[in-house]
């Protein structure tokens, strides 16, 4: 309809995008490009009123938390680290699944060494890690990294890392081993505060058709 409000929601390219679209699909919003092929940022759809915005998965709350984009997914991890400052988070789309976990060599200490220095945590989830081991009353000195943190391990730069597992295949194939549960992670649907007010028809119909898709792939 060519008086509509526009949409746009904000992606990242990979498990997201892939396991995003057949939900927006089922809500009758299909992608004219495929960003895996196109170098296009900007993606049109089928409805001329909603657009896709391609960005870094840790640069979608912010695109929506400012108003670049009006709704986006990201990982329930990616959200911890934001703060989810200027966003609602409506719906859990419950894909892109995995666990935050706290892994290390077999060998590993864990608990700490009394007389020894602080473990040393390497993690791109700083604030996740912080808050786990503050909560365990464990004091560790943490090292940001920006990825491959299960390099470091390996290499002496941390006694234990904080990271996404899935399968455990990327622990396992560098001979680490997942040591505590910290936290189930799956993706979120993000609406900025004032596209819910301003544009809140389109935003409520749209979130209602995703609720009914996730509802429909849980119960296929
Ligand atoms: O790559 P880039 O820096 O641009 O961003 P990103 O790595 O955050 O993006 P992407 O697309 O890789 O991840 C997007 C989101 O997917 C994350 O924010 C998570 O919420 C979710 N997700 C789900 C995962 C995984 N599963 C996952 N397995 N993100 C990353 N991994 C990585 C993990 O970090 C580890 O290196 O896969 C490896 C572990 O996988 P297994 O199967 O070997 O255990
Ligand atoms: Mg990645």
């Amino acid at each position: 309809m060519a008086n509509e409000q526009p949409l746009t929601i904000a992606l990242s390219k990979g498990r997201i995008f892939e396991q995003t679209m057949p939900l927006l699909e089922a809500a009758g919003i299909r992608a004219l490009d495929d960003p895996e092929r196109s170098r296009k940022l900007i993606l049109d759809t089928d409805d001329p009123s909603v657009k896709l915005v391609i960005i870094r998965a840790s640069d979608v709350p912010t695109y929506v938390q400012y108003g670049a984009a009006d709704l986006g997914v990201a990982g329930k991890d990616v959200l911890l680290e934001h703060g989810g400052e200027g966003l609602y988070e409506p719906l859990d789309l419950r894909i892109a699944r995995c666990r935050l976990m706290v892994a290390g060599k077999p060998e590993a200490p864990f608990a700490g060494r009394p007389g020894r220095r602080r473990l040393r945590i390497a993690t791109k989830y700083v604030k996740c890690a912080e808050r786990h081991f503050a909560a365990k009353g464990q004091q560790v000195e943490i090292i940001k990294l920006y990825g491959s943190m299960e390099l470091a391990p390996l290499v002496g730069l941390a006694d234990l890392i904080v990271d996404l597992v899935e399968s455990g295949n990327t622990l396992k194939a560098n001979g680490l081993v997942p040591l505590e549960h910290i936290c189930d992670i799956s993706s979120r649907l993000i609406v900025n505060k004032a596209s819910w007010k301003m544009k809140h028809a389109r935003v409520t119909a749209l979130l209602g058709a995703l609720r009914g898709a996730v509802e429909g792939q849980a119960a296929a």
